[in-house]
Parts: C-alpha cells; sequence; structure tokens
C-alpha cells in the first residue's frame, strides 16, 4: 500500500510519523472519512471543504491549498487501485515540543491513506439496528465544537464504550441541556408522518457530509426537513430513526432504550432514501483518474 505522507506517495513501512508529533501527543489536528464508490470520490468538494474549516477552527494552517488536496486524494487512490473504498485524510499540528504551545509546531503533516471499509454487518441494515441514549454528554459547543472533525475523539469513543458494554453497536449522545445531539460516528434522523427532523449543529451535531446529502434528498422527495431540538421523546415517538454516515451510509435504528420504534423494522422512508443515497454514490463524484 502507498501512503500520501507530506507530499510524496511513500510505501507503508516508510509512512510513519513522530512520536513529538502534537496529533499523537494531543489529539492536535484534523480528518476526514471520506468513500470511493465505482471509480469516483464521493462528495470530494464537501469534505474538503468541511477539513479546511476544522482546520481554520483550531488555528491550523494548511500550506496546501485546497485542489492540491483534492488532487492528492485522486492520487492516492489511483496509486493503490483503490475503486471502491474508504480515504482517511488526516492533518496532524506536526512535530513539535512537549508541551501544548501548537505555536512551536514545525509544520502539519498531511497525511492519507486509502484502503478498505469494514461496514456494519448486513444484517444490521436488513432487521436495523438497536441503540441507546448514553451518560457520556456531547462535548459542549464552547469546549470542543462538534463542528470540528477533530483528531480528539475521547468524547466519542467513550459514548462507543458505553454502547458496547450494553450491548449494542451505536448510541445516541444528548448535549449537556439534555437534548439529542447526534450518535459517536453518525448524525441522526427522526420521521413522524412525512416529516424529517434532526437536531441542529449548535445542539452539538457535526455538519455530516451524509446528513446534508439526505436532507437534499428527502426535500427531493417531497418530504420537509426540518433541524430542530429533539428531545429523546421525539425518537421514542418517531414512525422511524436512522443514523447517517459516511462509512455507515443510510441505517435503520429499530430499538432505542429498549423501546421499539414504529413497527420495529426499518420503515419505507428510510428505506427509500437508502435507495436514492446508494444510486447517488453509485452515480457521482469525482474521478479517479
Ligand atoms: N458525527 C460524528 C461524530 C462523526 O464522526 C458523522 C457524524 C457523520 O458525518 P459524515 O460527514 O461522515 O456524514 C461522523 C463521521 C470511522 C468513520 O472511521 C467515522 C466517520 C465517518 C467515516 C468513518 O469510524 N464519522
Amino acid at each position: 500500500m502507498k501512503i500520501f505522507l507530506n507530499g510524496k506517495l511513500v510505501p507503508e513501512k516508510q509512512a510513519v510519523v513522530s512520536v513529538f508529533d502534537h496529533g499523537l501527543l494531543y489529539g492536535d489536528g484534523v480528518f476526514e472519512g471520506i468513500r470511493a464508490y465505482n471509480g469516483r470520490v464521493f462528495k470530494l468538494d464537501e469534505h474538503i471543504d468541511r477539513l479546511y474549516r476544522s482546520a481554520a477552527a483550531i488555528a491550523l494552517k494548511i500550506a496546501m491549498p485546497k485542489s492540491e488536496m483534492s488532487d492528492a486524494v485522486v492520487k492516492t487512490c489511483k496509486a493503490n487501485g483503490v475503486k471502491n473504498g474508504y480515504i482517511r485524510l488526516v492533518v496532524t499540528r506536526g512535530v513539535g515540543e512537549l508541551g501544548l504551545n501548537p505555536y512551536l509546531c514545525s509544520k502539519p503533516q498531511v497525511i492519507i491513506i486509502a484502503d478498505a471499509i469494514k461496514l456494519y454487518p448486513d444484517e444490521l441494515y436488513e432487521k436495523g439496528m438497536s441503540v441507546v441514549t448514553v451518560g457520556t454528554v456531547r462535548n459542549h459547543v464552547e469546549a470542543i465544537n462538534p463542528r470540528i472533525k477533530s483528531l480528539n475523539y475521547l468524547n466519542n469513543i467513550l459514548a462507543k464504550i458505553e454502547a458496547i458494554n450494553s450491548g449494542v453497536a451505536e448510541c445516541i449522545m444528548l448535549n449537556t441541556q439534555g437534548y439529542v445531539a447526534e450518535a459517536s460516528g453518525d448524525n441522526i434522523f427522526a420521521i413522524h408522518g412525512k416529516k424529517l427532523l434532526t437536531p441542529p449543529s449548535w445542539c452539538g451535531a457535526l455538519e455530516g457530509i451524509t446528513r446534508q446529502t439526505v436532507i437534499e434528498l428527502a426535500r427531493e422527495a417531497g418530504y420537509e426537513v426540518r433541524e430542530d431540538v429533539m428531545t429523546r421523546y421525539d425518537l421514542y415517538t418517531a414512525d422511524e430513526v436512522f443514523l447517517t454516515g459516511t462509512a455507515a451510509e443510510i441505517i435503520s435504528v429499530t430499538n432505542i432504550d429498549r423501546r421499539p420504534i414504529g413497527s420495529g423494522k426499518p420503515g419505507v422512508i428510510t428505506q427509500q432514501l437508502c435507495a436514492a443515497y446508494r444510486k447517488l454514490a453509485a452515480e457521482t463524484g469525482a474521478p479517479i483518474k
């Protein structure tokens, strides 16, 4: 496997970073998870834009222009023969001293890995998944804003540990006010009748690329979509609930805190959106050439 590291494609064994990199020492950096389908990188511009927004928010200056970053993603896929796969784009603060000061770091490191993706088991897509709400509260927007896709994922990992320890694969995180924020690695939607509801980013949600795509697809299909505060009540009483994310795509949630959602089976609107999403993903994106 070839890894893109600071402007060059290098063999995997040579793709190493310093133990003094602040990405490792402090989780100081940003990243993106991107998918390739049928020889195209899906929503590449949107991911690159979010990466640069995350970087700006943590005062990390990426020396490469966006266009060069996009080219590097495509080049890394091509070099590895990846037509369908997963791309991890990481920008760390770079090598510095022991001590928090990011301004003492030499230069940000850009890493791009293009590999296969491990998905949830098919059974979870067919039957829907069970989730629980967890005690770990989503980061306060004025602590680490959840809109920043940073390398500091402990908040989400602590929530994920609670989920796994409860015997389920994913969980729902609430914000400091008790409103629904998102899942540990996915956004969340609830459907009531023909209305879709999803928490706004200020409630503690990442501005997911899949979330935005689903909002657009649902509106095109004639559904009303609202970004609004949500409580657990809005989830428990929904006809359908689903999660969205680059890795998961759209996955139905059929049980929350031991309450069946709607019929207890993946709902028709979720399935309709899932099919529309897969079609769009299969047909659009930046060509790997
Ligand atoms: N919320 C959080 C906290 C996430 O980490 C999403 C929502 C969905 O956003 P996108 O833009 O993907 O629709 C994410 C994304 C992984 C992995 O390797 C995680 C994500 C995406 C891709 C891979 O676990 N999280």
